[in-house]
């Protein structure tokens, strides 16, 4: 599957009318009459002709690129094509190529009656007026997809910002309410270097976050906080970390703030986790209770005892803690994490056959490859 970078990074700016036109009526004026002495009408038909070709070449082989060269949204992988139907407009997309896509027929079709009419003018008047009149009708063609060239650069500046996700890695996706530490876990644990503020909705994008592992990475998302509410009331941010929750969450990590200072309470807290138990699937979850560093043990043993009474916590989703502050207690969250993924997750069906792809097998000693069944 290819990564998305490589999709949108590689297209070519969308023109402007314009700036289509501009430039084929630059290209077609440039072109100066045959040399030959012969028949001075023959000479014009030719010259007229070769203007023609070229003003309709430039912006048949422009319109072209466009369509042709823009992904394919039947075939993009599906986080991909769900964050562009949350940022983008994608029936306006779709729309907006095909107009593009039906124009350029049209100006090639019209193109070649012209060019048939021209070749039966003996009139010199008349043979210009023919290459006038196309070059007027393909302009208004382009003028009235004016609107759709500019949708399709909006498209294409838009999508080519997105974050660039791995199919062939492991993803961790980290979520919670607003405020309770998200970007300082990735910022801890991550190349990844997320703005961290006191503030609640300081994260308003997906941001990935890099861990080496020894023969290959994991990917973490630093997700937008996600209020306790019903999915329909749900704004454009925090719905790309629904889309991250849904389409790359292997592992997911629900940190949850049981400080003073916490921007939800802890009701608001659990009935989020609740409905993300419902309604998403991870091969594994894990609850991190954040801060702890603010907090008590009392306080932690307390919320853990919560947790486990209302089946948010037990064995198969387990309890860590987290602080930014005393980086000793995440020792236990990130051995546990980078054996979830080295134990269970790496050598599950989705992954073994992707790392073959990943890991030069000459760096694995001979243990680790019977491990991986080559
Ligand atoms: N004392 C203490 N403060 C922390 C800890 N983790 C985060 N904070 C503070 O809590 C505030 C929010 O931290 P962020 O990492 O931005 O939280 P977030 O969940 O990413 O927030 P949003 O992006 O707004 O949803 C910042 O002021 C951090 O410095 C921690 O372990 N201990
Ligand atoms: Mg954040």
């Amino acid at each position: 599957m290819d990564k998305l970078d490589d999709i949108w990074k590689n297209l070519n700016r969308v023109h402007t009318a314009q700036e289509l036109l501009d430039i084929a009526f630059s290209k077609s004026m440039k072109i100066k009459p045959p040399k030959s002495r012969g028949d001075p009408i023959r000479r014009s038909k030719e010259h007229e002709i070769n203007r023609i070709n070229t003003f309709t070449s430039s912006i048949y082989d422009r319109l072209s690129d466009i369509v042709e060269n823009f992904p394919s949204l039947n075939q993009i992988h599906p986080f991909y094509f769900e964050l562009m139907d949350i940022l983008a407009d994608l029936d306006a997309i779709r729309l907006s190529l095909g107009r593009v896509d039906g124009v350029k027929e049209t100006i090639r079709n019209l193109s070649y009656d012209i060019l048939e009419e021209l070749q039966n003018t003996e009139n010199r008047m008349k043979i210009k007026s023919h290459r006038k009149s196309l070059f007027g009708r393909i302009s208004s063609m382009i003028y009235q997809i004016g609107d759709a060239l500019i949708e399709l650069e909006n498209a294409r500046k838009l999508l080519s910002t997105l974050p660039n996700y791995n199919p062939a890695l492991p993803c961790v996706v980290v979520c919670g309410v607003p405020n309770v530490g998200k970007s300082s876990f990735i910022n801890f644990a991550t190349s990844g270097k997320p703005e961290i503020a006191s503030y609640p909705f300081t994260t308003k994008k997906l941001i990935f976050g890099h861990r080496n592992m020894k023969f290959f990475q994991i990917q973490f998302v630093d997700t937008p906080g996600l209020l306790d509410r019903p999915i329909e009331d749900r704004n454009i941010v925090e719905l790309q970390a629904l889309a991250a929750l849904k389409h790359l969450a292997d592992v997911m990590i629900y940190m949850v703030d049981i400080s003073e200072n916490a921007s939800s309470t802890l009701e608001e807290q659990f009935n989020l986790l609740r409905d993300i138990y419902e309604y998403y699937s991870a091969s594994k979850f894990i609850v991190v209770i954040s801060k702890t560093d603010l907090i008590s043990r009392l306080k932690v043993l307390s919320i853990q005892r919560k947790l486990e009474e209302l089946n948010l916590v037990n064995e198969d989703k387990p309890l860590y803690e987290f602080s930014s502050k005393d980086h000793k207690v995440n020792d236990n969250l990130l051995t546990y994490l980078d054996d979830v993924i080295m134990n269970d997750l790496i050598r599950s069906p989705k992954f073994k056959s992707s790392l073959y792809f990943e890991i030069d097998p000459d760096l694995l000693p001979e243990d680790e490859i019977e491990g991986f069944n080559y």
